[in-house]
């Protein structure tokens, strides 16, 4: 059968920075993130009897790299829990916004689980489709879901899933500041191991992770954007000194990553509630309240380039599609 489906990217508020078992994708700690709509994968699968392998077509180019590789693997998984041995052609659709820098892999991951679930004949519910896409990217766990969502870590492929914390339906905005859009040198996946293995600021990161996350709950229940952004903006911080703390140790910042920072720090002494996150890259995204993009686009237009400025709101979930 043929299936197809979106899913939208996310960025997390308490971030995912470490496996506990990097088979499974089970991680140290709990995260939460904010689905948004700037940027989303549309996936379609379609098993076939004359194919000797799974096709992977992803933005017009058929891919046979080490992407198409892991794309494979999560397809034999797929086919592990399916009565069906057949290959796949699968073309996948990146819509991003030109020099958004924007990642993929967890809108990526997310559509695909949806579509491959339903091509396959496999549970299509949201918990096992968030499972599923875990495998894949621990990531897109999060985009099977539209708002705010939590993926709780668990202890096994079982019990580490995410699931919707709110809706979002209120006016916050995140600001994306494309800094750099090239590709990282460190994956985050190296990255992330390479914290858990060496830095001695390791433990530190888990454990305030994990209060971080039992505050920052209370904060989206009450759409208290000055604290959500509090919490965030330290979390952000915490991952990155672990970063520097690792062996050796690693920064994903460049110039302009401060630059960004400190404009966020600046507008908030004008009074604008205005707080930076940062990923395993360079690029910055600010978390603000829709009255003040107008100025907070028109501050930093003096320090980036207009086409670097991406607004993005709250997103919905993965759905099903045409196509
Ligand atoms: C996050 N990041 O919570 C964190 C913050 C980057 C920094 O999830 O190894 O691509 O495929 O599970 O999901 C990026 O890591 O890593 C990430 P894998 P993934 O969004």
């Amino acid at each position: 059968m043929h299936a197809a489906a979106r899913a939208y990217t996310n960025i997390a508020l308490i971030k995912y920075w470490g496996k506990k078992d990097e088979q499974l994708i089970l991680p140290m700690n709990s995260s939460l993130s904010l689905t948004i709509d700037a940027f989303y994968t549309e996936t379609s699968v379609e098993p076939q009897k004359e194919l000797h392998e799974d096709e992977v077509i992803m933005d017009g180019t058929n891919l046979s790299d080490a992407s198409a590789a892991k794309i494979s693997r999560f397809m034999d998984l797929v086919r592990e829990k399916s009565a069906s041995r057949l290959f796949a052609r699968i073309v996948t659709r990146n819509h991003v916004p030109v020099a958004s820098g924007f990642a993929s892999s967890a809108s990526g991951f997310a559509a695909l689980s949806a579509a491959a679930s339903r091509a396959y004949g496999i549970d299509c519910a949201k918990t096992a489709l968030s499972r599923l896409a875990r495998r894949g990217s621990g990531s897109a766990s999060r985009s099977i879901y539209g708002g705010f969502v939590k993926w709780m870590k668990g202890s096994d492929d079982a019990s580490s899933y995410a699931v919707p914390v709110d809706s979002a339906e209120w006016p916050i905005r995140l600001i994306s500041i494309a800094v750099n859009r090239q590709i990282k040198k460190l994956s985050s996946r190296e990255g992330m191991k390479r914290t858990v293995e060496t830095s001695p600021f390791y433990p530190v990161w888990v454990e305030a992770g994990e209060k971080d996350l039992d505050r920052i709950e209370p904060a989206i229940r009450r759409q208290y954007l000055e604290e959500i952004g509090k919490i965030a903006e330290a979390n952000a911080l915490r991952m990155h000194a672990a970063m520097l703390t690792a062996d050796p140790p690693f920064m994903y910042w460049e110039e302009g990553t401060i630059t960004a920072m400190k404009r966020a720090i600046h507008l908030r002494e004008q009074g604008i509630a205005c707080y930076f996150t940062i990923d395993a890259g360079p690029n910055v995204k600010l978390l603000c309240s829709e009255k003040d993009v107008g100025h907070i686009l028109e501050d930093l237009a003096k320090f980036f380039p207009t086409d670097a400025l991406i607004v993005a709101r709250p997103g919905p979930g993965v759905e099903y599609i045409d196509r």
